[in-house]
């Protein structure tokens, strides 16, 4: 089986004021075999929303985008899975929420969704923009020694989710703390 790989998600505002709707995407996510490698829950000021969004400067949505985005707290999670950038993108649906709701009503963005902006999740959209994203939110995580020492446990399935911490687990790490 060839190896996992990594992406960024992130719970915007508009999902994460809802609880019972941050605990259905996270059972959708468990159920569509992601790991919840790292999580955090954090309030993005609005220099930070603007800087994440550096990309978008200049286009019409980018001020509304970047109040929206520090206008209450988030979510970031790293996931894994085989192929998942592609996979979660799949679950969230296409951008724009007005026309998702007919095209992918399953979709998250199609089901929680309530504008084009407003439109409950993000996901990195290629390896160079994952590996930029988790390093904005996750600045201390080493992705080469996650590749070289962790990957093969979440790959053969040596890992459980810790309902707790909201991440998973390697199995025999925990087992060393229980006996320690
Ligand atoms: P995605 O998040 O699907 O990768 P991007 O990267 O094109 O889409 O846009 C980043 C964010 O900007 C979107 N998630 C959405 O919140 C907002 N956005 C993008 N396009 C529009 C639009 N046409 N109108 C309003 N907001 C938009």
């Amino acid at each position: 089986m060839r190896s996992l790989q990594l992406t960024l998600a992130i719970l915007k505002p508009d999902v994460s004021a809802q609880p019972h709707i941050v605990r259905e995407i996270k059972k959708l996510l468990l159920t569509n075999g992601f790991y919840f490698v790292k999580s955090k829950d954090l309030y993005l000021p609005r220099k930070k929303a603007a800087e994440f969004y550096k990309e978008h400067e200049g286009r019409f949505f980018h001020n509304r985008l970047v109040s929206f985005m520090s206008s209450g707290g988030i979510s970031a999670h790293i996931l894994a899975r085989d192929n998942a950038i592609q996979e979660w993108r799949k679950l969230m649906g296409p951008t724009k929420v007005f026309q998702t709701v007919h095209s992918q009503p399953d979709s998250i963005r199609g089901q929680f969704g309530l504008t084009d902006t407003r439109n409950s999740t993000h996901g990195s959209d290629s390896v160079e923009s994952a590996q930029k994203e988790m390093h904005f939110f996750f600045p201390e995580f080493n992705v080469d020694q996650w590749f070289k020492e962790n990957e093969p446990f979440f790959r053969s399935g040596n890992v459980f989710y810790c309902k707790e911490k909201g991440i998973h687990v390697e199995v025999e790490k925990d087992l060393k703390q229980e006996l320690s």
